[in-house]
């Protein structure tokens, strides 16, 4: 194209059919052929939340986050789910780590299966996966975290009670038993005032 003589210069057709155009054209595409990222795979793998409440504001922190600004890992979403239904199920997992050479029981897949564990237990889906491999530190900012206590205490009472947590959460699909409501108020009101401070719940949130 920089050749001035308009007789030996390449046309603009010419110049899309020339072997250079092919070079990009693979390497473009070099990372759907090879499969998602090993770093994907590894977030996945290495995802641990004991806390039913954490996982629910992770959930509801994920469902704030532009659509624009969640591009790449959609993309790592589709190319691990084969079926195209939404969810990632053991089969489609476990097929994603082979390919990146990552070596995992087939007891290990079904336990990360059991871990993403808020909708379907057989399976990941869409907002599971981002909990699982988004950077946390990014999800959790001073806006989007008290924009989430402003969710649980719709009130405004200054703290959150454990009937806030229960109705929340029931709101985002998860119904607590009493069990559960008890284990949350164990593990994050320690001092067991009868609910959590806006410090306390912050601190769950910004803490691995
Ligand atoms: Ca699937």
């Amino acid at each position: 194209m920089i050749v001035t003589d308009h007789n030996t210069r390449l046309s603009a057709e010419e110049v899309l059919e020339h072997e250079w155009f092919d070079i990009l054209k693979d390497q473009s595409t070099q990372g759907e052929t090879s499969g998602s990222s090993k770093n994907v795979l590894e977030s996945l793998r290495n995802f641990k939340c004991n806390s039913e409440l954490k996982k629910t504001c992770l959930h509801m922190l994920a469902k704030m986050i532009k659509r624009k600004d969640l591009k790449e890992l959609k993309h790592e979403f589709e190319l691990i789910d084969g079926s195209q239904d939404g969810y990632l199920s053991f089969n489609e997992l476990k097929q994603a780590l082979e390919k990146c050479e990552i070596n995992i029981s087939d007891s290990e897949v079904k336990d990360i299966i059991s871990r993403s564990g808020f909708s379907n237990k057989n399976a990941i889906n869409y907002t599971e996966f981002l909990v699982m491999t988004l950077d946390h530190s990014k999800v959790t900012t001073e806006e989007a975290v008290n924009s989430l206590i402003q969710n649980f205490d719709r009130e405004n009472k200054g703290h959150i009670t454990k009937e806030d947590i229960q109705n929340e959460l029931f709101k985002n699909g998860k119904k607590l038993s009493r069990t559960q409501l008890r284990e949350i108020m164990k593990m994050h009101d320690p001092s067991k005032k009868g609910y959590i401070t806006y410090t306390e719940f912050k601190d769950m949130l910004f803490q691995n």
